[in-house]
């Protein structure tokens, strides 16, 4: 049996967990039967003495996945678990430069992309969602108004965003112009676009792109991407 712990969006402060969101995404593009186990930020996964800590992660975060109690963490080793587990799903391309290529950009998301995507979060003003609940995740946000860092944190982010861009040029996905985890990984990021009022119409292939991955059903069962989507749409950021 496979569970994986997630943070589903209803009742969170955050809307929901995107890494856990990566792994939930790719095991419902293999057809595998899983069931969710849905935490509670706050009151699970965050106290110290607590279970989820102690005993499934102790870094207090999702997602988790339990397989028959073998236990794997990190979202970018669980996308790569499950598309290794189920081959015929394509998630990861059948030959090694196709799998090099879609896990460069699942390292480049997890690195990168995510360093971009952490400096900006520490200086967006938070708007959207439970201010305690995301600056406990941010103990360095500045509590003044750096307008000059935020201008540079918006620069950097659109920097990846070009970088992106311009992998997208005449692909469809990421990776070898197939879908892969690489997809997986940028995608339920990108679409923190709304939380952020990143305008994404700038990167039309990006746009083309998410609107892509937003056809698919396994995107589409994913209550944390929808939600952001929706963000996204509502503030008429694609
Ligand atoms: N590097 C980890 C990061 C996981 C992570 O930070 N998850 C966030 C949710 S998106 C979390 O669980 N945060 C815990 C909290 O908010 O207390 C991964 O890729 O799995």
């Amino acid at each position: 049996m496979i569970k994986l712990y997630h943070v589903t969006p209803e009742g969170d402060p955050l809307h929901g967990s995107r890494e856990a969101a990566k792994a939930a995404i790719a095991l419902r593009e293999t057809g595998a039967d899983f069931e969710i186990e849905n935490m509670n930020r706050v009151k699970d996964m965050r106290p110290v003495d607590g279970h989820y800590k102690t005993k499934i992660n102790p870094m207090g975060t999702v997602p988790a996945l339990d397989h028959d109690g073998f236990m794997l963490l990190e979202s970018a080793a669980i996308m790569n678990y499950v598309a290794e587990l189920f081959p015929d799903s394509g998630l990861l391309p059948d030959t090694a430069q196709g799998r090099g290529k879609a896990r460069q950009w699942v390292m480049w998301e997890g690195t990168c992309y995510c360093l971009a995507l952490c400096n900006l979060c520490m200086l967006h003003p938070v708007k959207d969602v439970d201010a305690p609940a995301f600056e406990a995740i941010y103990p360095f946000r500045p509590d003044a108004n750096h307008e000059k860092e935020l201008e540079l944190a918006y620069e950097q982010f659109a920097h990846r965003h070009g970088v992106l861009e311009n992998n997208l040029k005449g692909n469809d996905y990421v990776a070898n112009n197939s879908y892969s985890i690489g997809d997986i990984a940028l995608g339920a990021h990108v679409a923190l676009a709304g939380l952020l009022d990143f305008d994404l119409r700038p990167f039309p292939n990006i746009c083309d792109w998410m609107k892509r991955l937003e056809q698919r059903p396994a995107w589409q069962q994913e209550g944390v991407f929808t939600g952001d989507m929706q963000m996204i749409r509502d503030k008429n950021l694609i």
